[in-house]
């Protein structure tokens, strides 16, 4: 009997073999398991962040993807504020236990208030979205606001900062770790300063960040997570590793309508906290009037999902471009704006992958299959 089932298990793996020749899957010596990745981001309750948040916990659950943690920077939210919301997301989804919240960077790395209102006063343009800059600082949890669903209530930051959560995930897993990075680059550029050794051990970065061959939205020139922090924009993207850009150009391409809203908002049979909560924060827009439950003409523009999206099915980006990419970090009405070369690029830059389309029916249906699956999460470790 134990004879039988030697070669049993012989034949099985030899099968295995065959079986990876034949897809073409040479690469024995490739990592096991699924791709792993850091969430670098100026986390919120259920806008983007918290969205790629839940999409991140469900595919992880599924077996496909692993959160190594979620690591939060001040960016739509003072830092402080995207922590108390990362803690309740990871709480309510139920994996909490699975992936830890790290506390980055606080503020820009040159970038201050007095400047960027200088700017503004002297350069008026773009939608004026400031992020945490419209608001002030928390200084203690008594200034914090708790999601409809109230606050985390067992669930604490990780001691562990940012910085070096980064730095010993990817030295602990060298050539694995994708870090998706959907807020301002501040804490990925301090990783990197602090610990330069681990840029070659980076797998690659997906940006959600910059507007290349399109206007910006907070300046007419830059886009958010790239103003916000130019100077860490421009120290990453200058890093030689592997990089992927999914910058307004084509954000601005994958919209939101009340069809695809309602898909997650109000399909009777998939109602869950997680629905329930896309309802209430984004179906009333900014001013809390013009959103999808009050106009049926509303629309808005889908970002930093579309990383997930990428990593996932990178065969979802149906156009991309290679160009080196760099950041204008001088005072004036070009602060933050990203430019992308074709051709002989300035001293120093990287080459990388520039997405500029999306196959956005399929992409749809992946974001609304995660953002309505039962929660919490049924976790399979
Ligand atoms: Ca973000």
């Amino acid at each position: 009997m134990r004879r039988i089932l030697v070669a049993l298990t012989w034949a099985a793996s030899v099968a295995t073999v065959l079986n990876l020749s034949a897809c073409g899957g040479s690469d024995l010596n490739a990592p096991a398991g699924p791709p792993k990745v850091i969430i670098d981001s100026d986390y919120n309750t259920l806008s983007d962040d918290g969205q790629l948040g839940v999409m991140a916990a469900q595919l992880q659950a599924q077996g496909s993807l692993k959160v190594l943690g979620i690591t939060v920077v001040s960016g739509n939210q003072w830092l402080k504020q995207g922590v108390s919301d990362a803690l309740k997301s990871v709480e309510r989804l139920g994996v909490e236990k699975q992936i830890g919240v790290y506390a980055g960077a606080n503020y820009a790395l040159s970038h201050d208030f007095a400047t960027i209102q200088a700017e503004l006063k002297e350069f008026p343009s773009g939608d004026g979205y400031l992020g945490a800059w419209n608001s002030p600082e928390p200084k203690s949890d008594s200034d914090l606001v708790a999601p409809p669903d109230g606050f985390a209530t067992h669930t604490k930051v990780q001691s562990e900062s940012a910085v070096d959560f980064i730095v010993d995930s990817v030295k602990r897993y060298p050539g694995e770790v994708t870090i998706l990075a959907i807020g301002p680059l501040t804490n990925i550029a301090l990783a990197t300063r602090e610990h330069p050794e681990i840029v070659p051990l980076i797998k690659q970065i997906i940006y959600m960040g910059g507007a290349i061959d399109v206007p910006g939205n907070t300046t007419a020139t830059a886009e958010f997570n790239w103003w916000l922090d130019p100077e860490a924009a421009k120290t990453v993207l200058r890093l030689p590793i592997k990089q992927v850009v999914i910058p307004l150009d084509v954000t601005d391409t994958v919209q939101m309508d009340k069809a695809l809203y309602d898909r997650v908002a109000h399909d009777p049979t998939k109602q869950t906290i997680i629905t329930q909560l896309f309802k209430t924060l984004n179906g009333y827009g900014f001013d809390g009037k013009n959103g999808f439950e009050t106009n049926p003409n509303y629309t808005t523009n889908i970002w930093d999902t579309l990383t997930l999206a990428y990593l996932m099915h990178p065969s979802f980006a149906t156009q991309t471009v290679e160009e080196w990419v760099d950041v204008d970090t001088s005072f004036g009405a070009n602060d933050g704006k990203a430019t992308g070369y074709t051709s002989s690029p300035p001293l120093g830059l990287q080459k990388m992958t520039i997405v500029k389309r999306f196959d956005n029916p399929a992409f749809f249906d992946f974001y609304v299959d995660l953002l309505t699956r039962p929660v919490p999460v049924k976790l399979l470790d």
